[in-house]
């Protein structure tokens, strides 16, 4: 295949399994996110698994400078990218509105919404006219509220927001823009929400089956590899007993 795919938030969860699909088609990827040993793991995994061309790079997308500095001092050969998943991203807390945290509010609004845009415009001029495609990781949670998702929400009610005004000032440039809303998927998103607290984060995917990492990652491999006059606006995946953020049918 032979495309070069960004991945943010490539360390563990949806963007970890996009990394592995798209290794296994022979893509070449820049793997990204915080934690260096985790990147310098996975690289050596698809490497010796898929003998894939990884390259990883360790930057806080909250950090404008960082994410700047890191995508200009690309090599040359991974100055083109065909394919750029802004999937990092995290919540912080579920508590009622009077009890929130305001440093958990703005922590999300820093990672889900201007890291995506800092991402996105730094990659800009590496997209391909006519042929690359960005894929913004939404959710159901940026479609519907529910109650103490607040600033979450919001913060993927924006994500959807950015996607269709970045569909429509790329219309020019031929570049494709997709949103992606998965339901309830079992990663670390859980665990990273209810900081760390191990038990509260495994109730919340009890009696029903959520999405996995890979079922999203097979919907973001379908996305993104479509005729390039083709464009998939955006999709909704869910767990077939979850019917909107609201209503689930456990067992
Ligand atoms: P995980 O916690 O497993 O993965 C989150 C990823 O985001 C990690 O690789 C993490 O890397 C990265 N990340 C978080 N903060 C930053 C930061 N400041 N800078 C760089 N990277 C960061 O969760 P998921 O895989 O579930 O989440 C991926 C995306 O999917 C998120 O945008 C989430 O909102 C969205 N989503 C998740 C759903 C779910 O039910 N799990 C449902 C709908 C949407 P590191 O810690 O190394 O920086
Ligand atoms: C993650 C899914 O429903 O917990 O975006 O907000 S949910």
């Amino acid at each position: 295949m032979n495309k070069t795919i960004f991945i943010t938030g490539a360390t563990s969860g949806i963007g970890e399994a996009c990394a592995e699909k798209f290794a296994a088609a022979k893509c070449r990827i820049i793997i990204s996110g915080r934690r260096a040993d985790r990147l310098s793991k996975i690289k050596s995994h698809l490497e010796s698994k898929f003998n894939a061309d990884i390259l990883d790079l360790c930057f806080d997308v909250q950090d404008k400078n960082a994410v700047f500095d890191a995508i200009k001092k690309l090599p040359e050969d991974w100055k083109k990218i065909d394919v750029l998943i802004n999937n990092a991203g995290l919540s912080l807390g579920r508590d009622n509105f009077t009890d929130c945290d305001i440093a958990d509010w703005e922590t999300m609004l820093q990672t889900n919404v201007n890291g995506l845009l800092y991402v996105s415009k730094a990659v800009l001029d590496l997209l391909i006219p006519n042929e690359s495609v960005v894929i913004n990781i939404g959710s159901i949670a940026g479609k519907e509220v529910y109650e103490n998702g607040n600033v979450y929400c919001a913060s993927k009610f924006a994500v959807d927001a950015i996607t269709k005004s970045m569909r429509i000032d790329l219309l020019k440039k031929g570049i494709r823009v997709t949103a992606i809303h998965p339901g309830a998927v079992e990663t670390e998103f859980s665990l990273v929400r209810f900081k760390g607290d191990a038990s509260k984060a495994s109730q919340v995917y009890k009696g029903f089956k959520p999405l996995t990492p890979e079922d999203v990652a097979d919907t973001i491999f379908y996305a993104a590899n479509l005729p390039s006059h083709v464009c998939i606006n955006e999709l909704t995946i869910m767990p077939k007993q979850q019917a909107s953020a609201n209503h689930f049918h456990k067992d």
